[in-house]
């Protein structure tokens, strides 16, 4: 079958969309997605300081390269943030990935290793609090965004979720009936004050599958192995395993929900919008200590949240 715009051969079916697509045509089609997802969303603006967090995976490393080359539609500054989790030959190749394809696009990057934080690998922290690896890293990945995004000053923090983990977390929180948690998962998260800094998610629109044709089309490097970690039989891998094949019978049945459920959002209960400060760090808190204070604590004995950000603070000076 020809490309629905030029007399090449199609090399992509988007059933969703009944078009079947050239490389260089899906090329297009796919940056004019996610700038149109930027735009609709109103995720990014002249002027804003747009900080990217990037493991390695497909996604992240895509969501850099759409980010980079969006910079000539609409002009902003992009920072990188790589958090290196100390998790052997998977952190080691992780690391050395983004730091060279930060360094090709030419962008600043901010680079946490945990190690120097804490003293302490993920693995290790895990070991030591007898706490599974994934909710310990979950903790403090969270925590060092949001920290290094607030030091940075930063508009916002990009994430590089798709439409089918967004799927997959509005799916998990509607089993759990927790109807504030899904109000939370749009586009766009404002800030608050100087202590939770915006979230965007300009790959919100975008399926996975289309992410993964898009990377490997465009050739960007990426890791192909996932965290040691990674185990396919959790919640919400077994969701959106599912969500994938009722797409597959079902094509734009997800996109269809996204749509659907951003109309709707006001029928959500918001969730409330103040937050604590944590008495020791000073960013968000649910409580008097923040999660991250409470677990570094726990490991050596003294929260470690306000340090980390002195930390960070020291790393963002000597970028300029
Ligand atoms: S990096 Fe961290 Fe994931 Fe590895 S330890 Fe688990 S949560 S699986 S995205
Ligand atoms: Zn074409
Ligand atoms: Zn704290």
């Amino acid at each position: 079958m020809k490309c629905k715009y030029c007399s090449r051969r199609g090399e992509v079916t988007i059933p969703y969309a009944r078009l079947t697509l050239c490389k260089e045509h899906f090329i297009e089609f796919i940056q004019r997605k996610v700038l149109r997802t930027i735009k609709r969303y109103n995720l990014i603006k002249p002027g804003d300081k747009i900080l990217v967090a990037v493991s390695g995976g497909k996604d992240s490393i895509t969501l850099l390269q759409l980010l980079s080359e969006i910079r000539k539609t609409i002009n902003y500054d992009l920072y990188v943030l790589h958090i290196d989790l100390g998790i052997g030959e998977y952190s080691k190749s992780s690391r050395t990935l983004v730091e060279s394809y930060t360094k090709q696009l030419g962008l600043p990057i901010i680079i946490l290793e945990l190690k120097k934080i804490l003293g302490y690998t993920i693995s290790e922290i895990a070991k030591k609090l007898k706490r599974p690896p994934c909710s310990i890293c979950g903790i403090i990945k969270r925590y060092l965004f949001n920290a290094t995004a607030i030091e940075l000053k930063a508009t916002a923090l990009a994430t590089g979720h798709n439409l089918d983990d967004i799927a997959t977390f509005i799916l998990k929180e509607f089993f759990a009936q927790n109807l504030t948690g899904i109000w939370k998962l749009q586009p766009y998260n404002e800030s608050y004050k100087d202590i939770v800094a915006a979230r965007i998610k300009p790959l919100y629109e975008t399926y996975e599958e289309e992410i993964r044709k898009y990377a490997e089309f465009m050739k960007l490097p990426y890791m192909q192995e996932k965290c040691p970690y990674y185990k396919p039989t959790t919640l919400d891998n077994v969701l959106k395993q599912k969500i994938k094949e009722v797409e597959e019978g079902f094509p734009g049945i997800t996109i269809g929900l996204i749509r659907r459920f951003i109309k709707n959002i006001d029928k959500y209960p918001r969730p409330k919008t103040s937050f604590l400060k944590c008495r020791i760090c000073g960013l968000a808190s649910s409580g008097e200590k923040c999660s991250y204070c409470k677990l570094t604590e726990k490991l050596l004995g003294e929260p470690m949240g306000y340090k980390t950000r002195e930390y960070i603070k020291s790393l963002i000076k000597e970028l300029k």
